[in-house]
């Protein structure tokens, strides 16, 4: 597809220029503004009064130096970010991630998406996306400890509960949310909910750890119920096997299916029984090994090297639940070949716009990242309601909200796309419903 209408063309062409080197902000942003086309013929005023302009552009980039000292003594520099990309509706919310390819175009993709999928909980959080080219892998907890203070010694200086409010994302989970957490505190001499994700004990939610994976899954069990199926029965791939991975195979196998492949950065397992989750929660969660450790739990599986094989494996519902661009067009026809039916996105961005035009039109249900894992931050949104409260609701409270989130979501999202005359076409509707209510916001607020 490209975008036909002029105006939007120009600002696409303007993004390239103006973001050299980062193909994945591009891609992003391309399939925004050509779901947006039929927003603007029928309302001009969004490009009239500079809405599309000012939406591709961040209100703020923060990239910082991270110097650290390892266990042998040695000085160790990293690159930090944080992209406080729009904050029309709420206080700028989203992920850090830790990983060595992070660099400015991927915090860019991930903030620019973020505004959507925050707008979409229908909850009010703006924006935004940060991290660092930092590798956990292979280091001490005294290095994590130590690399999270440096970093949080400088990103304290641009965060707030009412201005800004970091979470984990790929490399970050609970250990690194709390190493944050307490120097921000240290720094800053206050307790407020500035970050989300945290530990029971001091202000976390119950059931955000649970959230993202069992929101695209709540997500999905909706999306198969309006076509008249469910996951009861069906099998089930789902690529990574970090968290949003390991509660999407939990959920799914109690709403019925059967997940018979993980997978991590070096290769997959197949266990036609059905993955034990419990052995992946320990490989995973506690030991922090690789998923070929699973053959140990049960040697009847299989293991493969290279991660991409996993959607080679024959299976109903696909949930690629690792990172960007992990499905590319040869394995989208490979999975509709093997007889697919849905596809959701856990991961951000996890299929290449080629894939995702192979699964349109061979009539496959998929469910877009910024609509289908949704869950996580909705539940992040629920934990800073909570301690604005001072206040804990229980995991039955809080699973419930979420359930009711990700049920609205996909009828918001399937029902923008029906009145856009895109019937069906979830891409479009998530991203014309998240669109409308920030746009709507930022006209409201003029020129700022
Ligand atoms: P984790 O760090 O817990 O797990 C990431 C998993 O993906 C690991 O199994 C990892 O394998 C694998 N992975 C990471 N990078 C690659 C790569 N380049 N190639 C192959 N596999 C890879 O992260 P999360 O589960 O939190 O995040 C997974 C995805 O979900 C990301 O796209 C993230 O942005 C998205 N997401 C996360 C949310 C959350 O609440 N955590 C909310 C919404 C979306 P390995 O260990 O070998 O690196
Ligand atoms: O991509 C995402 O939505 C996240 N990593 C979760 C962000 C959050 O603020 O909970």
């Amino acid at each position: 597809m490209s975008i036909k209408n002029a105006y939007l063309a120009k600002v696409m062409d303007d993004v390239v220029k103006r973001n050299p080197g980062e193909p994945e902000f591009h891609q992003a942003v391309r399939e925004v503004l050509e779901s947006l086309e039929v927003v603007v013929e029928r309302n001009p005023e969004y490009i009239e009064k500079g809405v599309i302009d000012s939406i591709v552009e961040p209100e703020r980039i923060i990239k910082f130096r991270v110097p650290w000292v390892d266990d042998n003594g040695k000085v160790q520099i990293n690159r930090g970010f944080r992209i406080q990309f729009n904050s029309a509706i709420g206080p700028y919310k989203g992920g850090l991630r830790f990983h060595p390819s992070v660099y400015e175009g991927i915090i860019k993709f991930l903030g620019f998406e973020q505004i959507f999928k925050n707008s979409l909980t229908g909850l009010p959080i703006g924006g935004g996306k940060g991290g660092s080219d930092f590798d956990p892998k292979g280091k001490s907890d005294m290095e994590i400890m130590r690399f999270c203070q440096s970093f949080m010694t400088e990103l304290s200086k641009h965060i707030g509960a009412d201005t800004d409010v970091p979470a984990g994302d790929i490399g970050v989970g609970g250990r690194e949310i709390g190493y944050l957490f307490g120097q921000y505190k240290r720094l800053r001499n206050e307790f407020t909910g500035v970050l989300t994700g945290k530990g029971l004990t001091y202000g976390g939610s119950l059931a955000r750890t649970e959230a993202t994976g069992y929101g695209l899954c709540y997500f999905t069990e909706e999306m198969l119920n309006d076509h008249n199926n469910s996951f009861k029965g069906k099998t089930v791939v789902i690529s990574g096997s970090g968290n949003v991975a390991i509660y999407a195979a939990e959920k799914a196998t109690q709403l019925g299916a059967k997940v018979v492949a993980l997978s991590d950065s070096n290769g997959y397992i197949y266990d036609k029984d059905g993955v034990a989750f419990a052995a992946i929660k320990q490989i995973k969660e506690v030991e922090r090994k690789r998923i070929k450790e699973y053959l140990k739990y049960n040697p009847n599986a299989e293991y493969h090297e290279g991660c991409s094989g996993i959607w080679t494996v024959k299976c109903d519902i696909a949930l690629p639940c690792a990172t960007q661009n992990e499905i590319n067009e040869e394995s989208a026809k490979i999975l509709v070949k093997n007889g697919v039916i849905a596809v959701a996105e856990g991961a951000n961005m996890p299929s290449t716009p080629e894939a995702i035009e192979c699964f349109q039109k061979n009539g496959v249900l998929f469910g877009p990242a910024k609509a289908a894992n949704a869950g996580g931050v909705a539940t992040s949104a629920l934990e800073m309601c909570q301690n604005s409260m001072r206040y804990s609701w229980t995991f039955e409270e809080v699973d419930s909200k979420l359930h009711e989130i990700m049920v609205n979501i996909y009828h918001n999202a399937s029902a923008a796309a029906k009145e856009y005359g895109l019937d069906g076409n979830l891409v479009a509707g998530a991203n014309i419903a998240g669109f409308l209510k920030v746009a709507n916001a930022m006209l409201s607020h003029g020129v700022v």
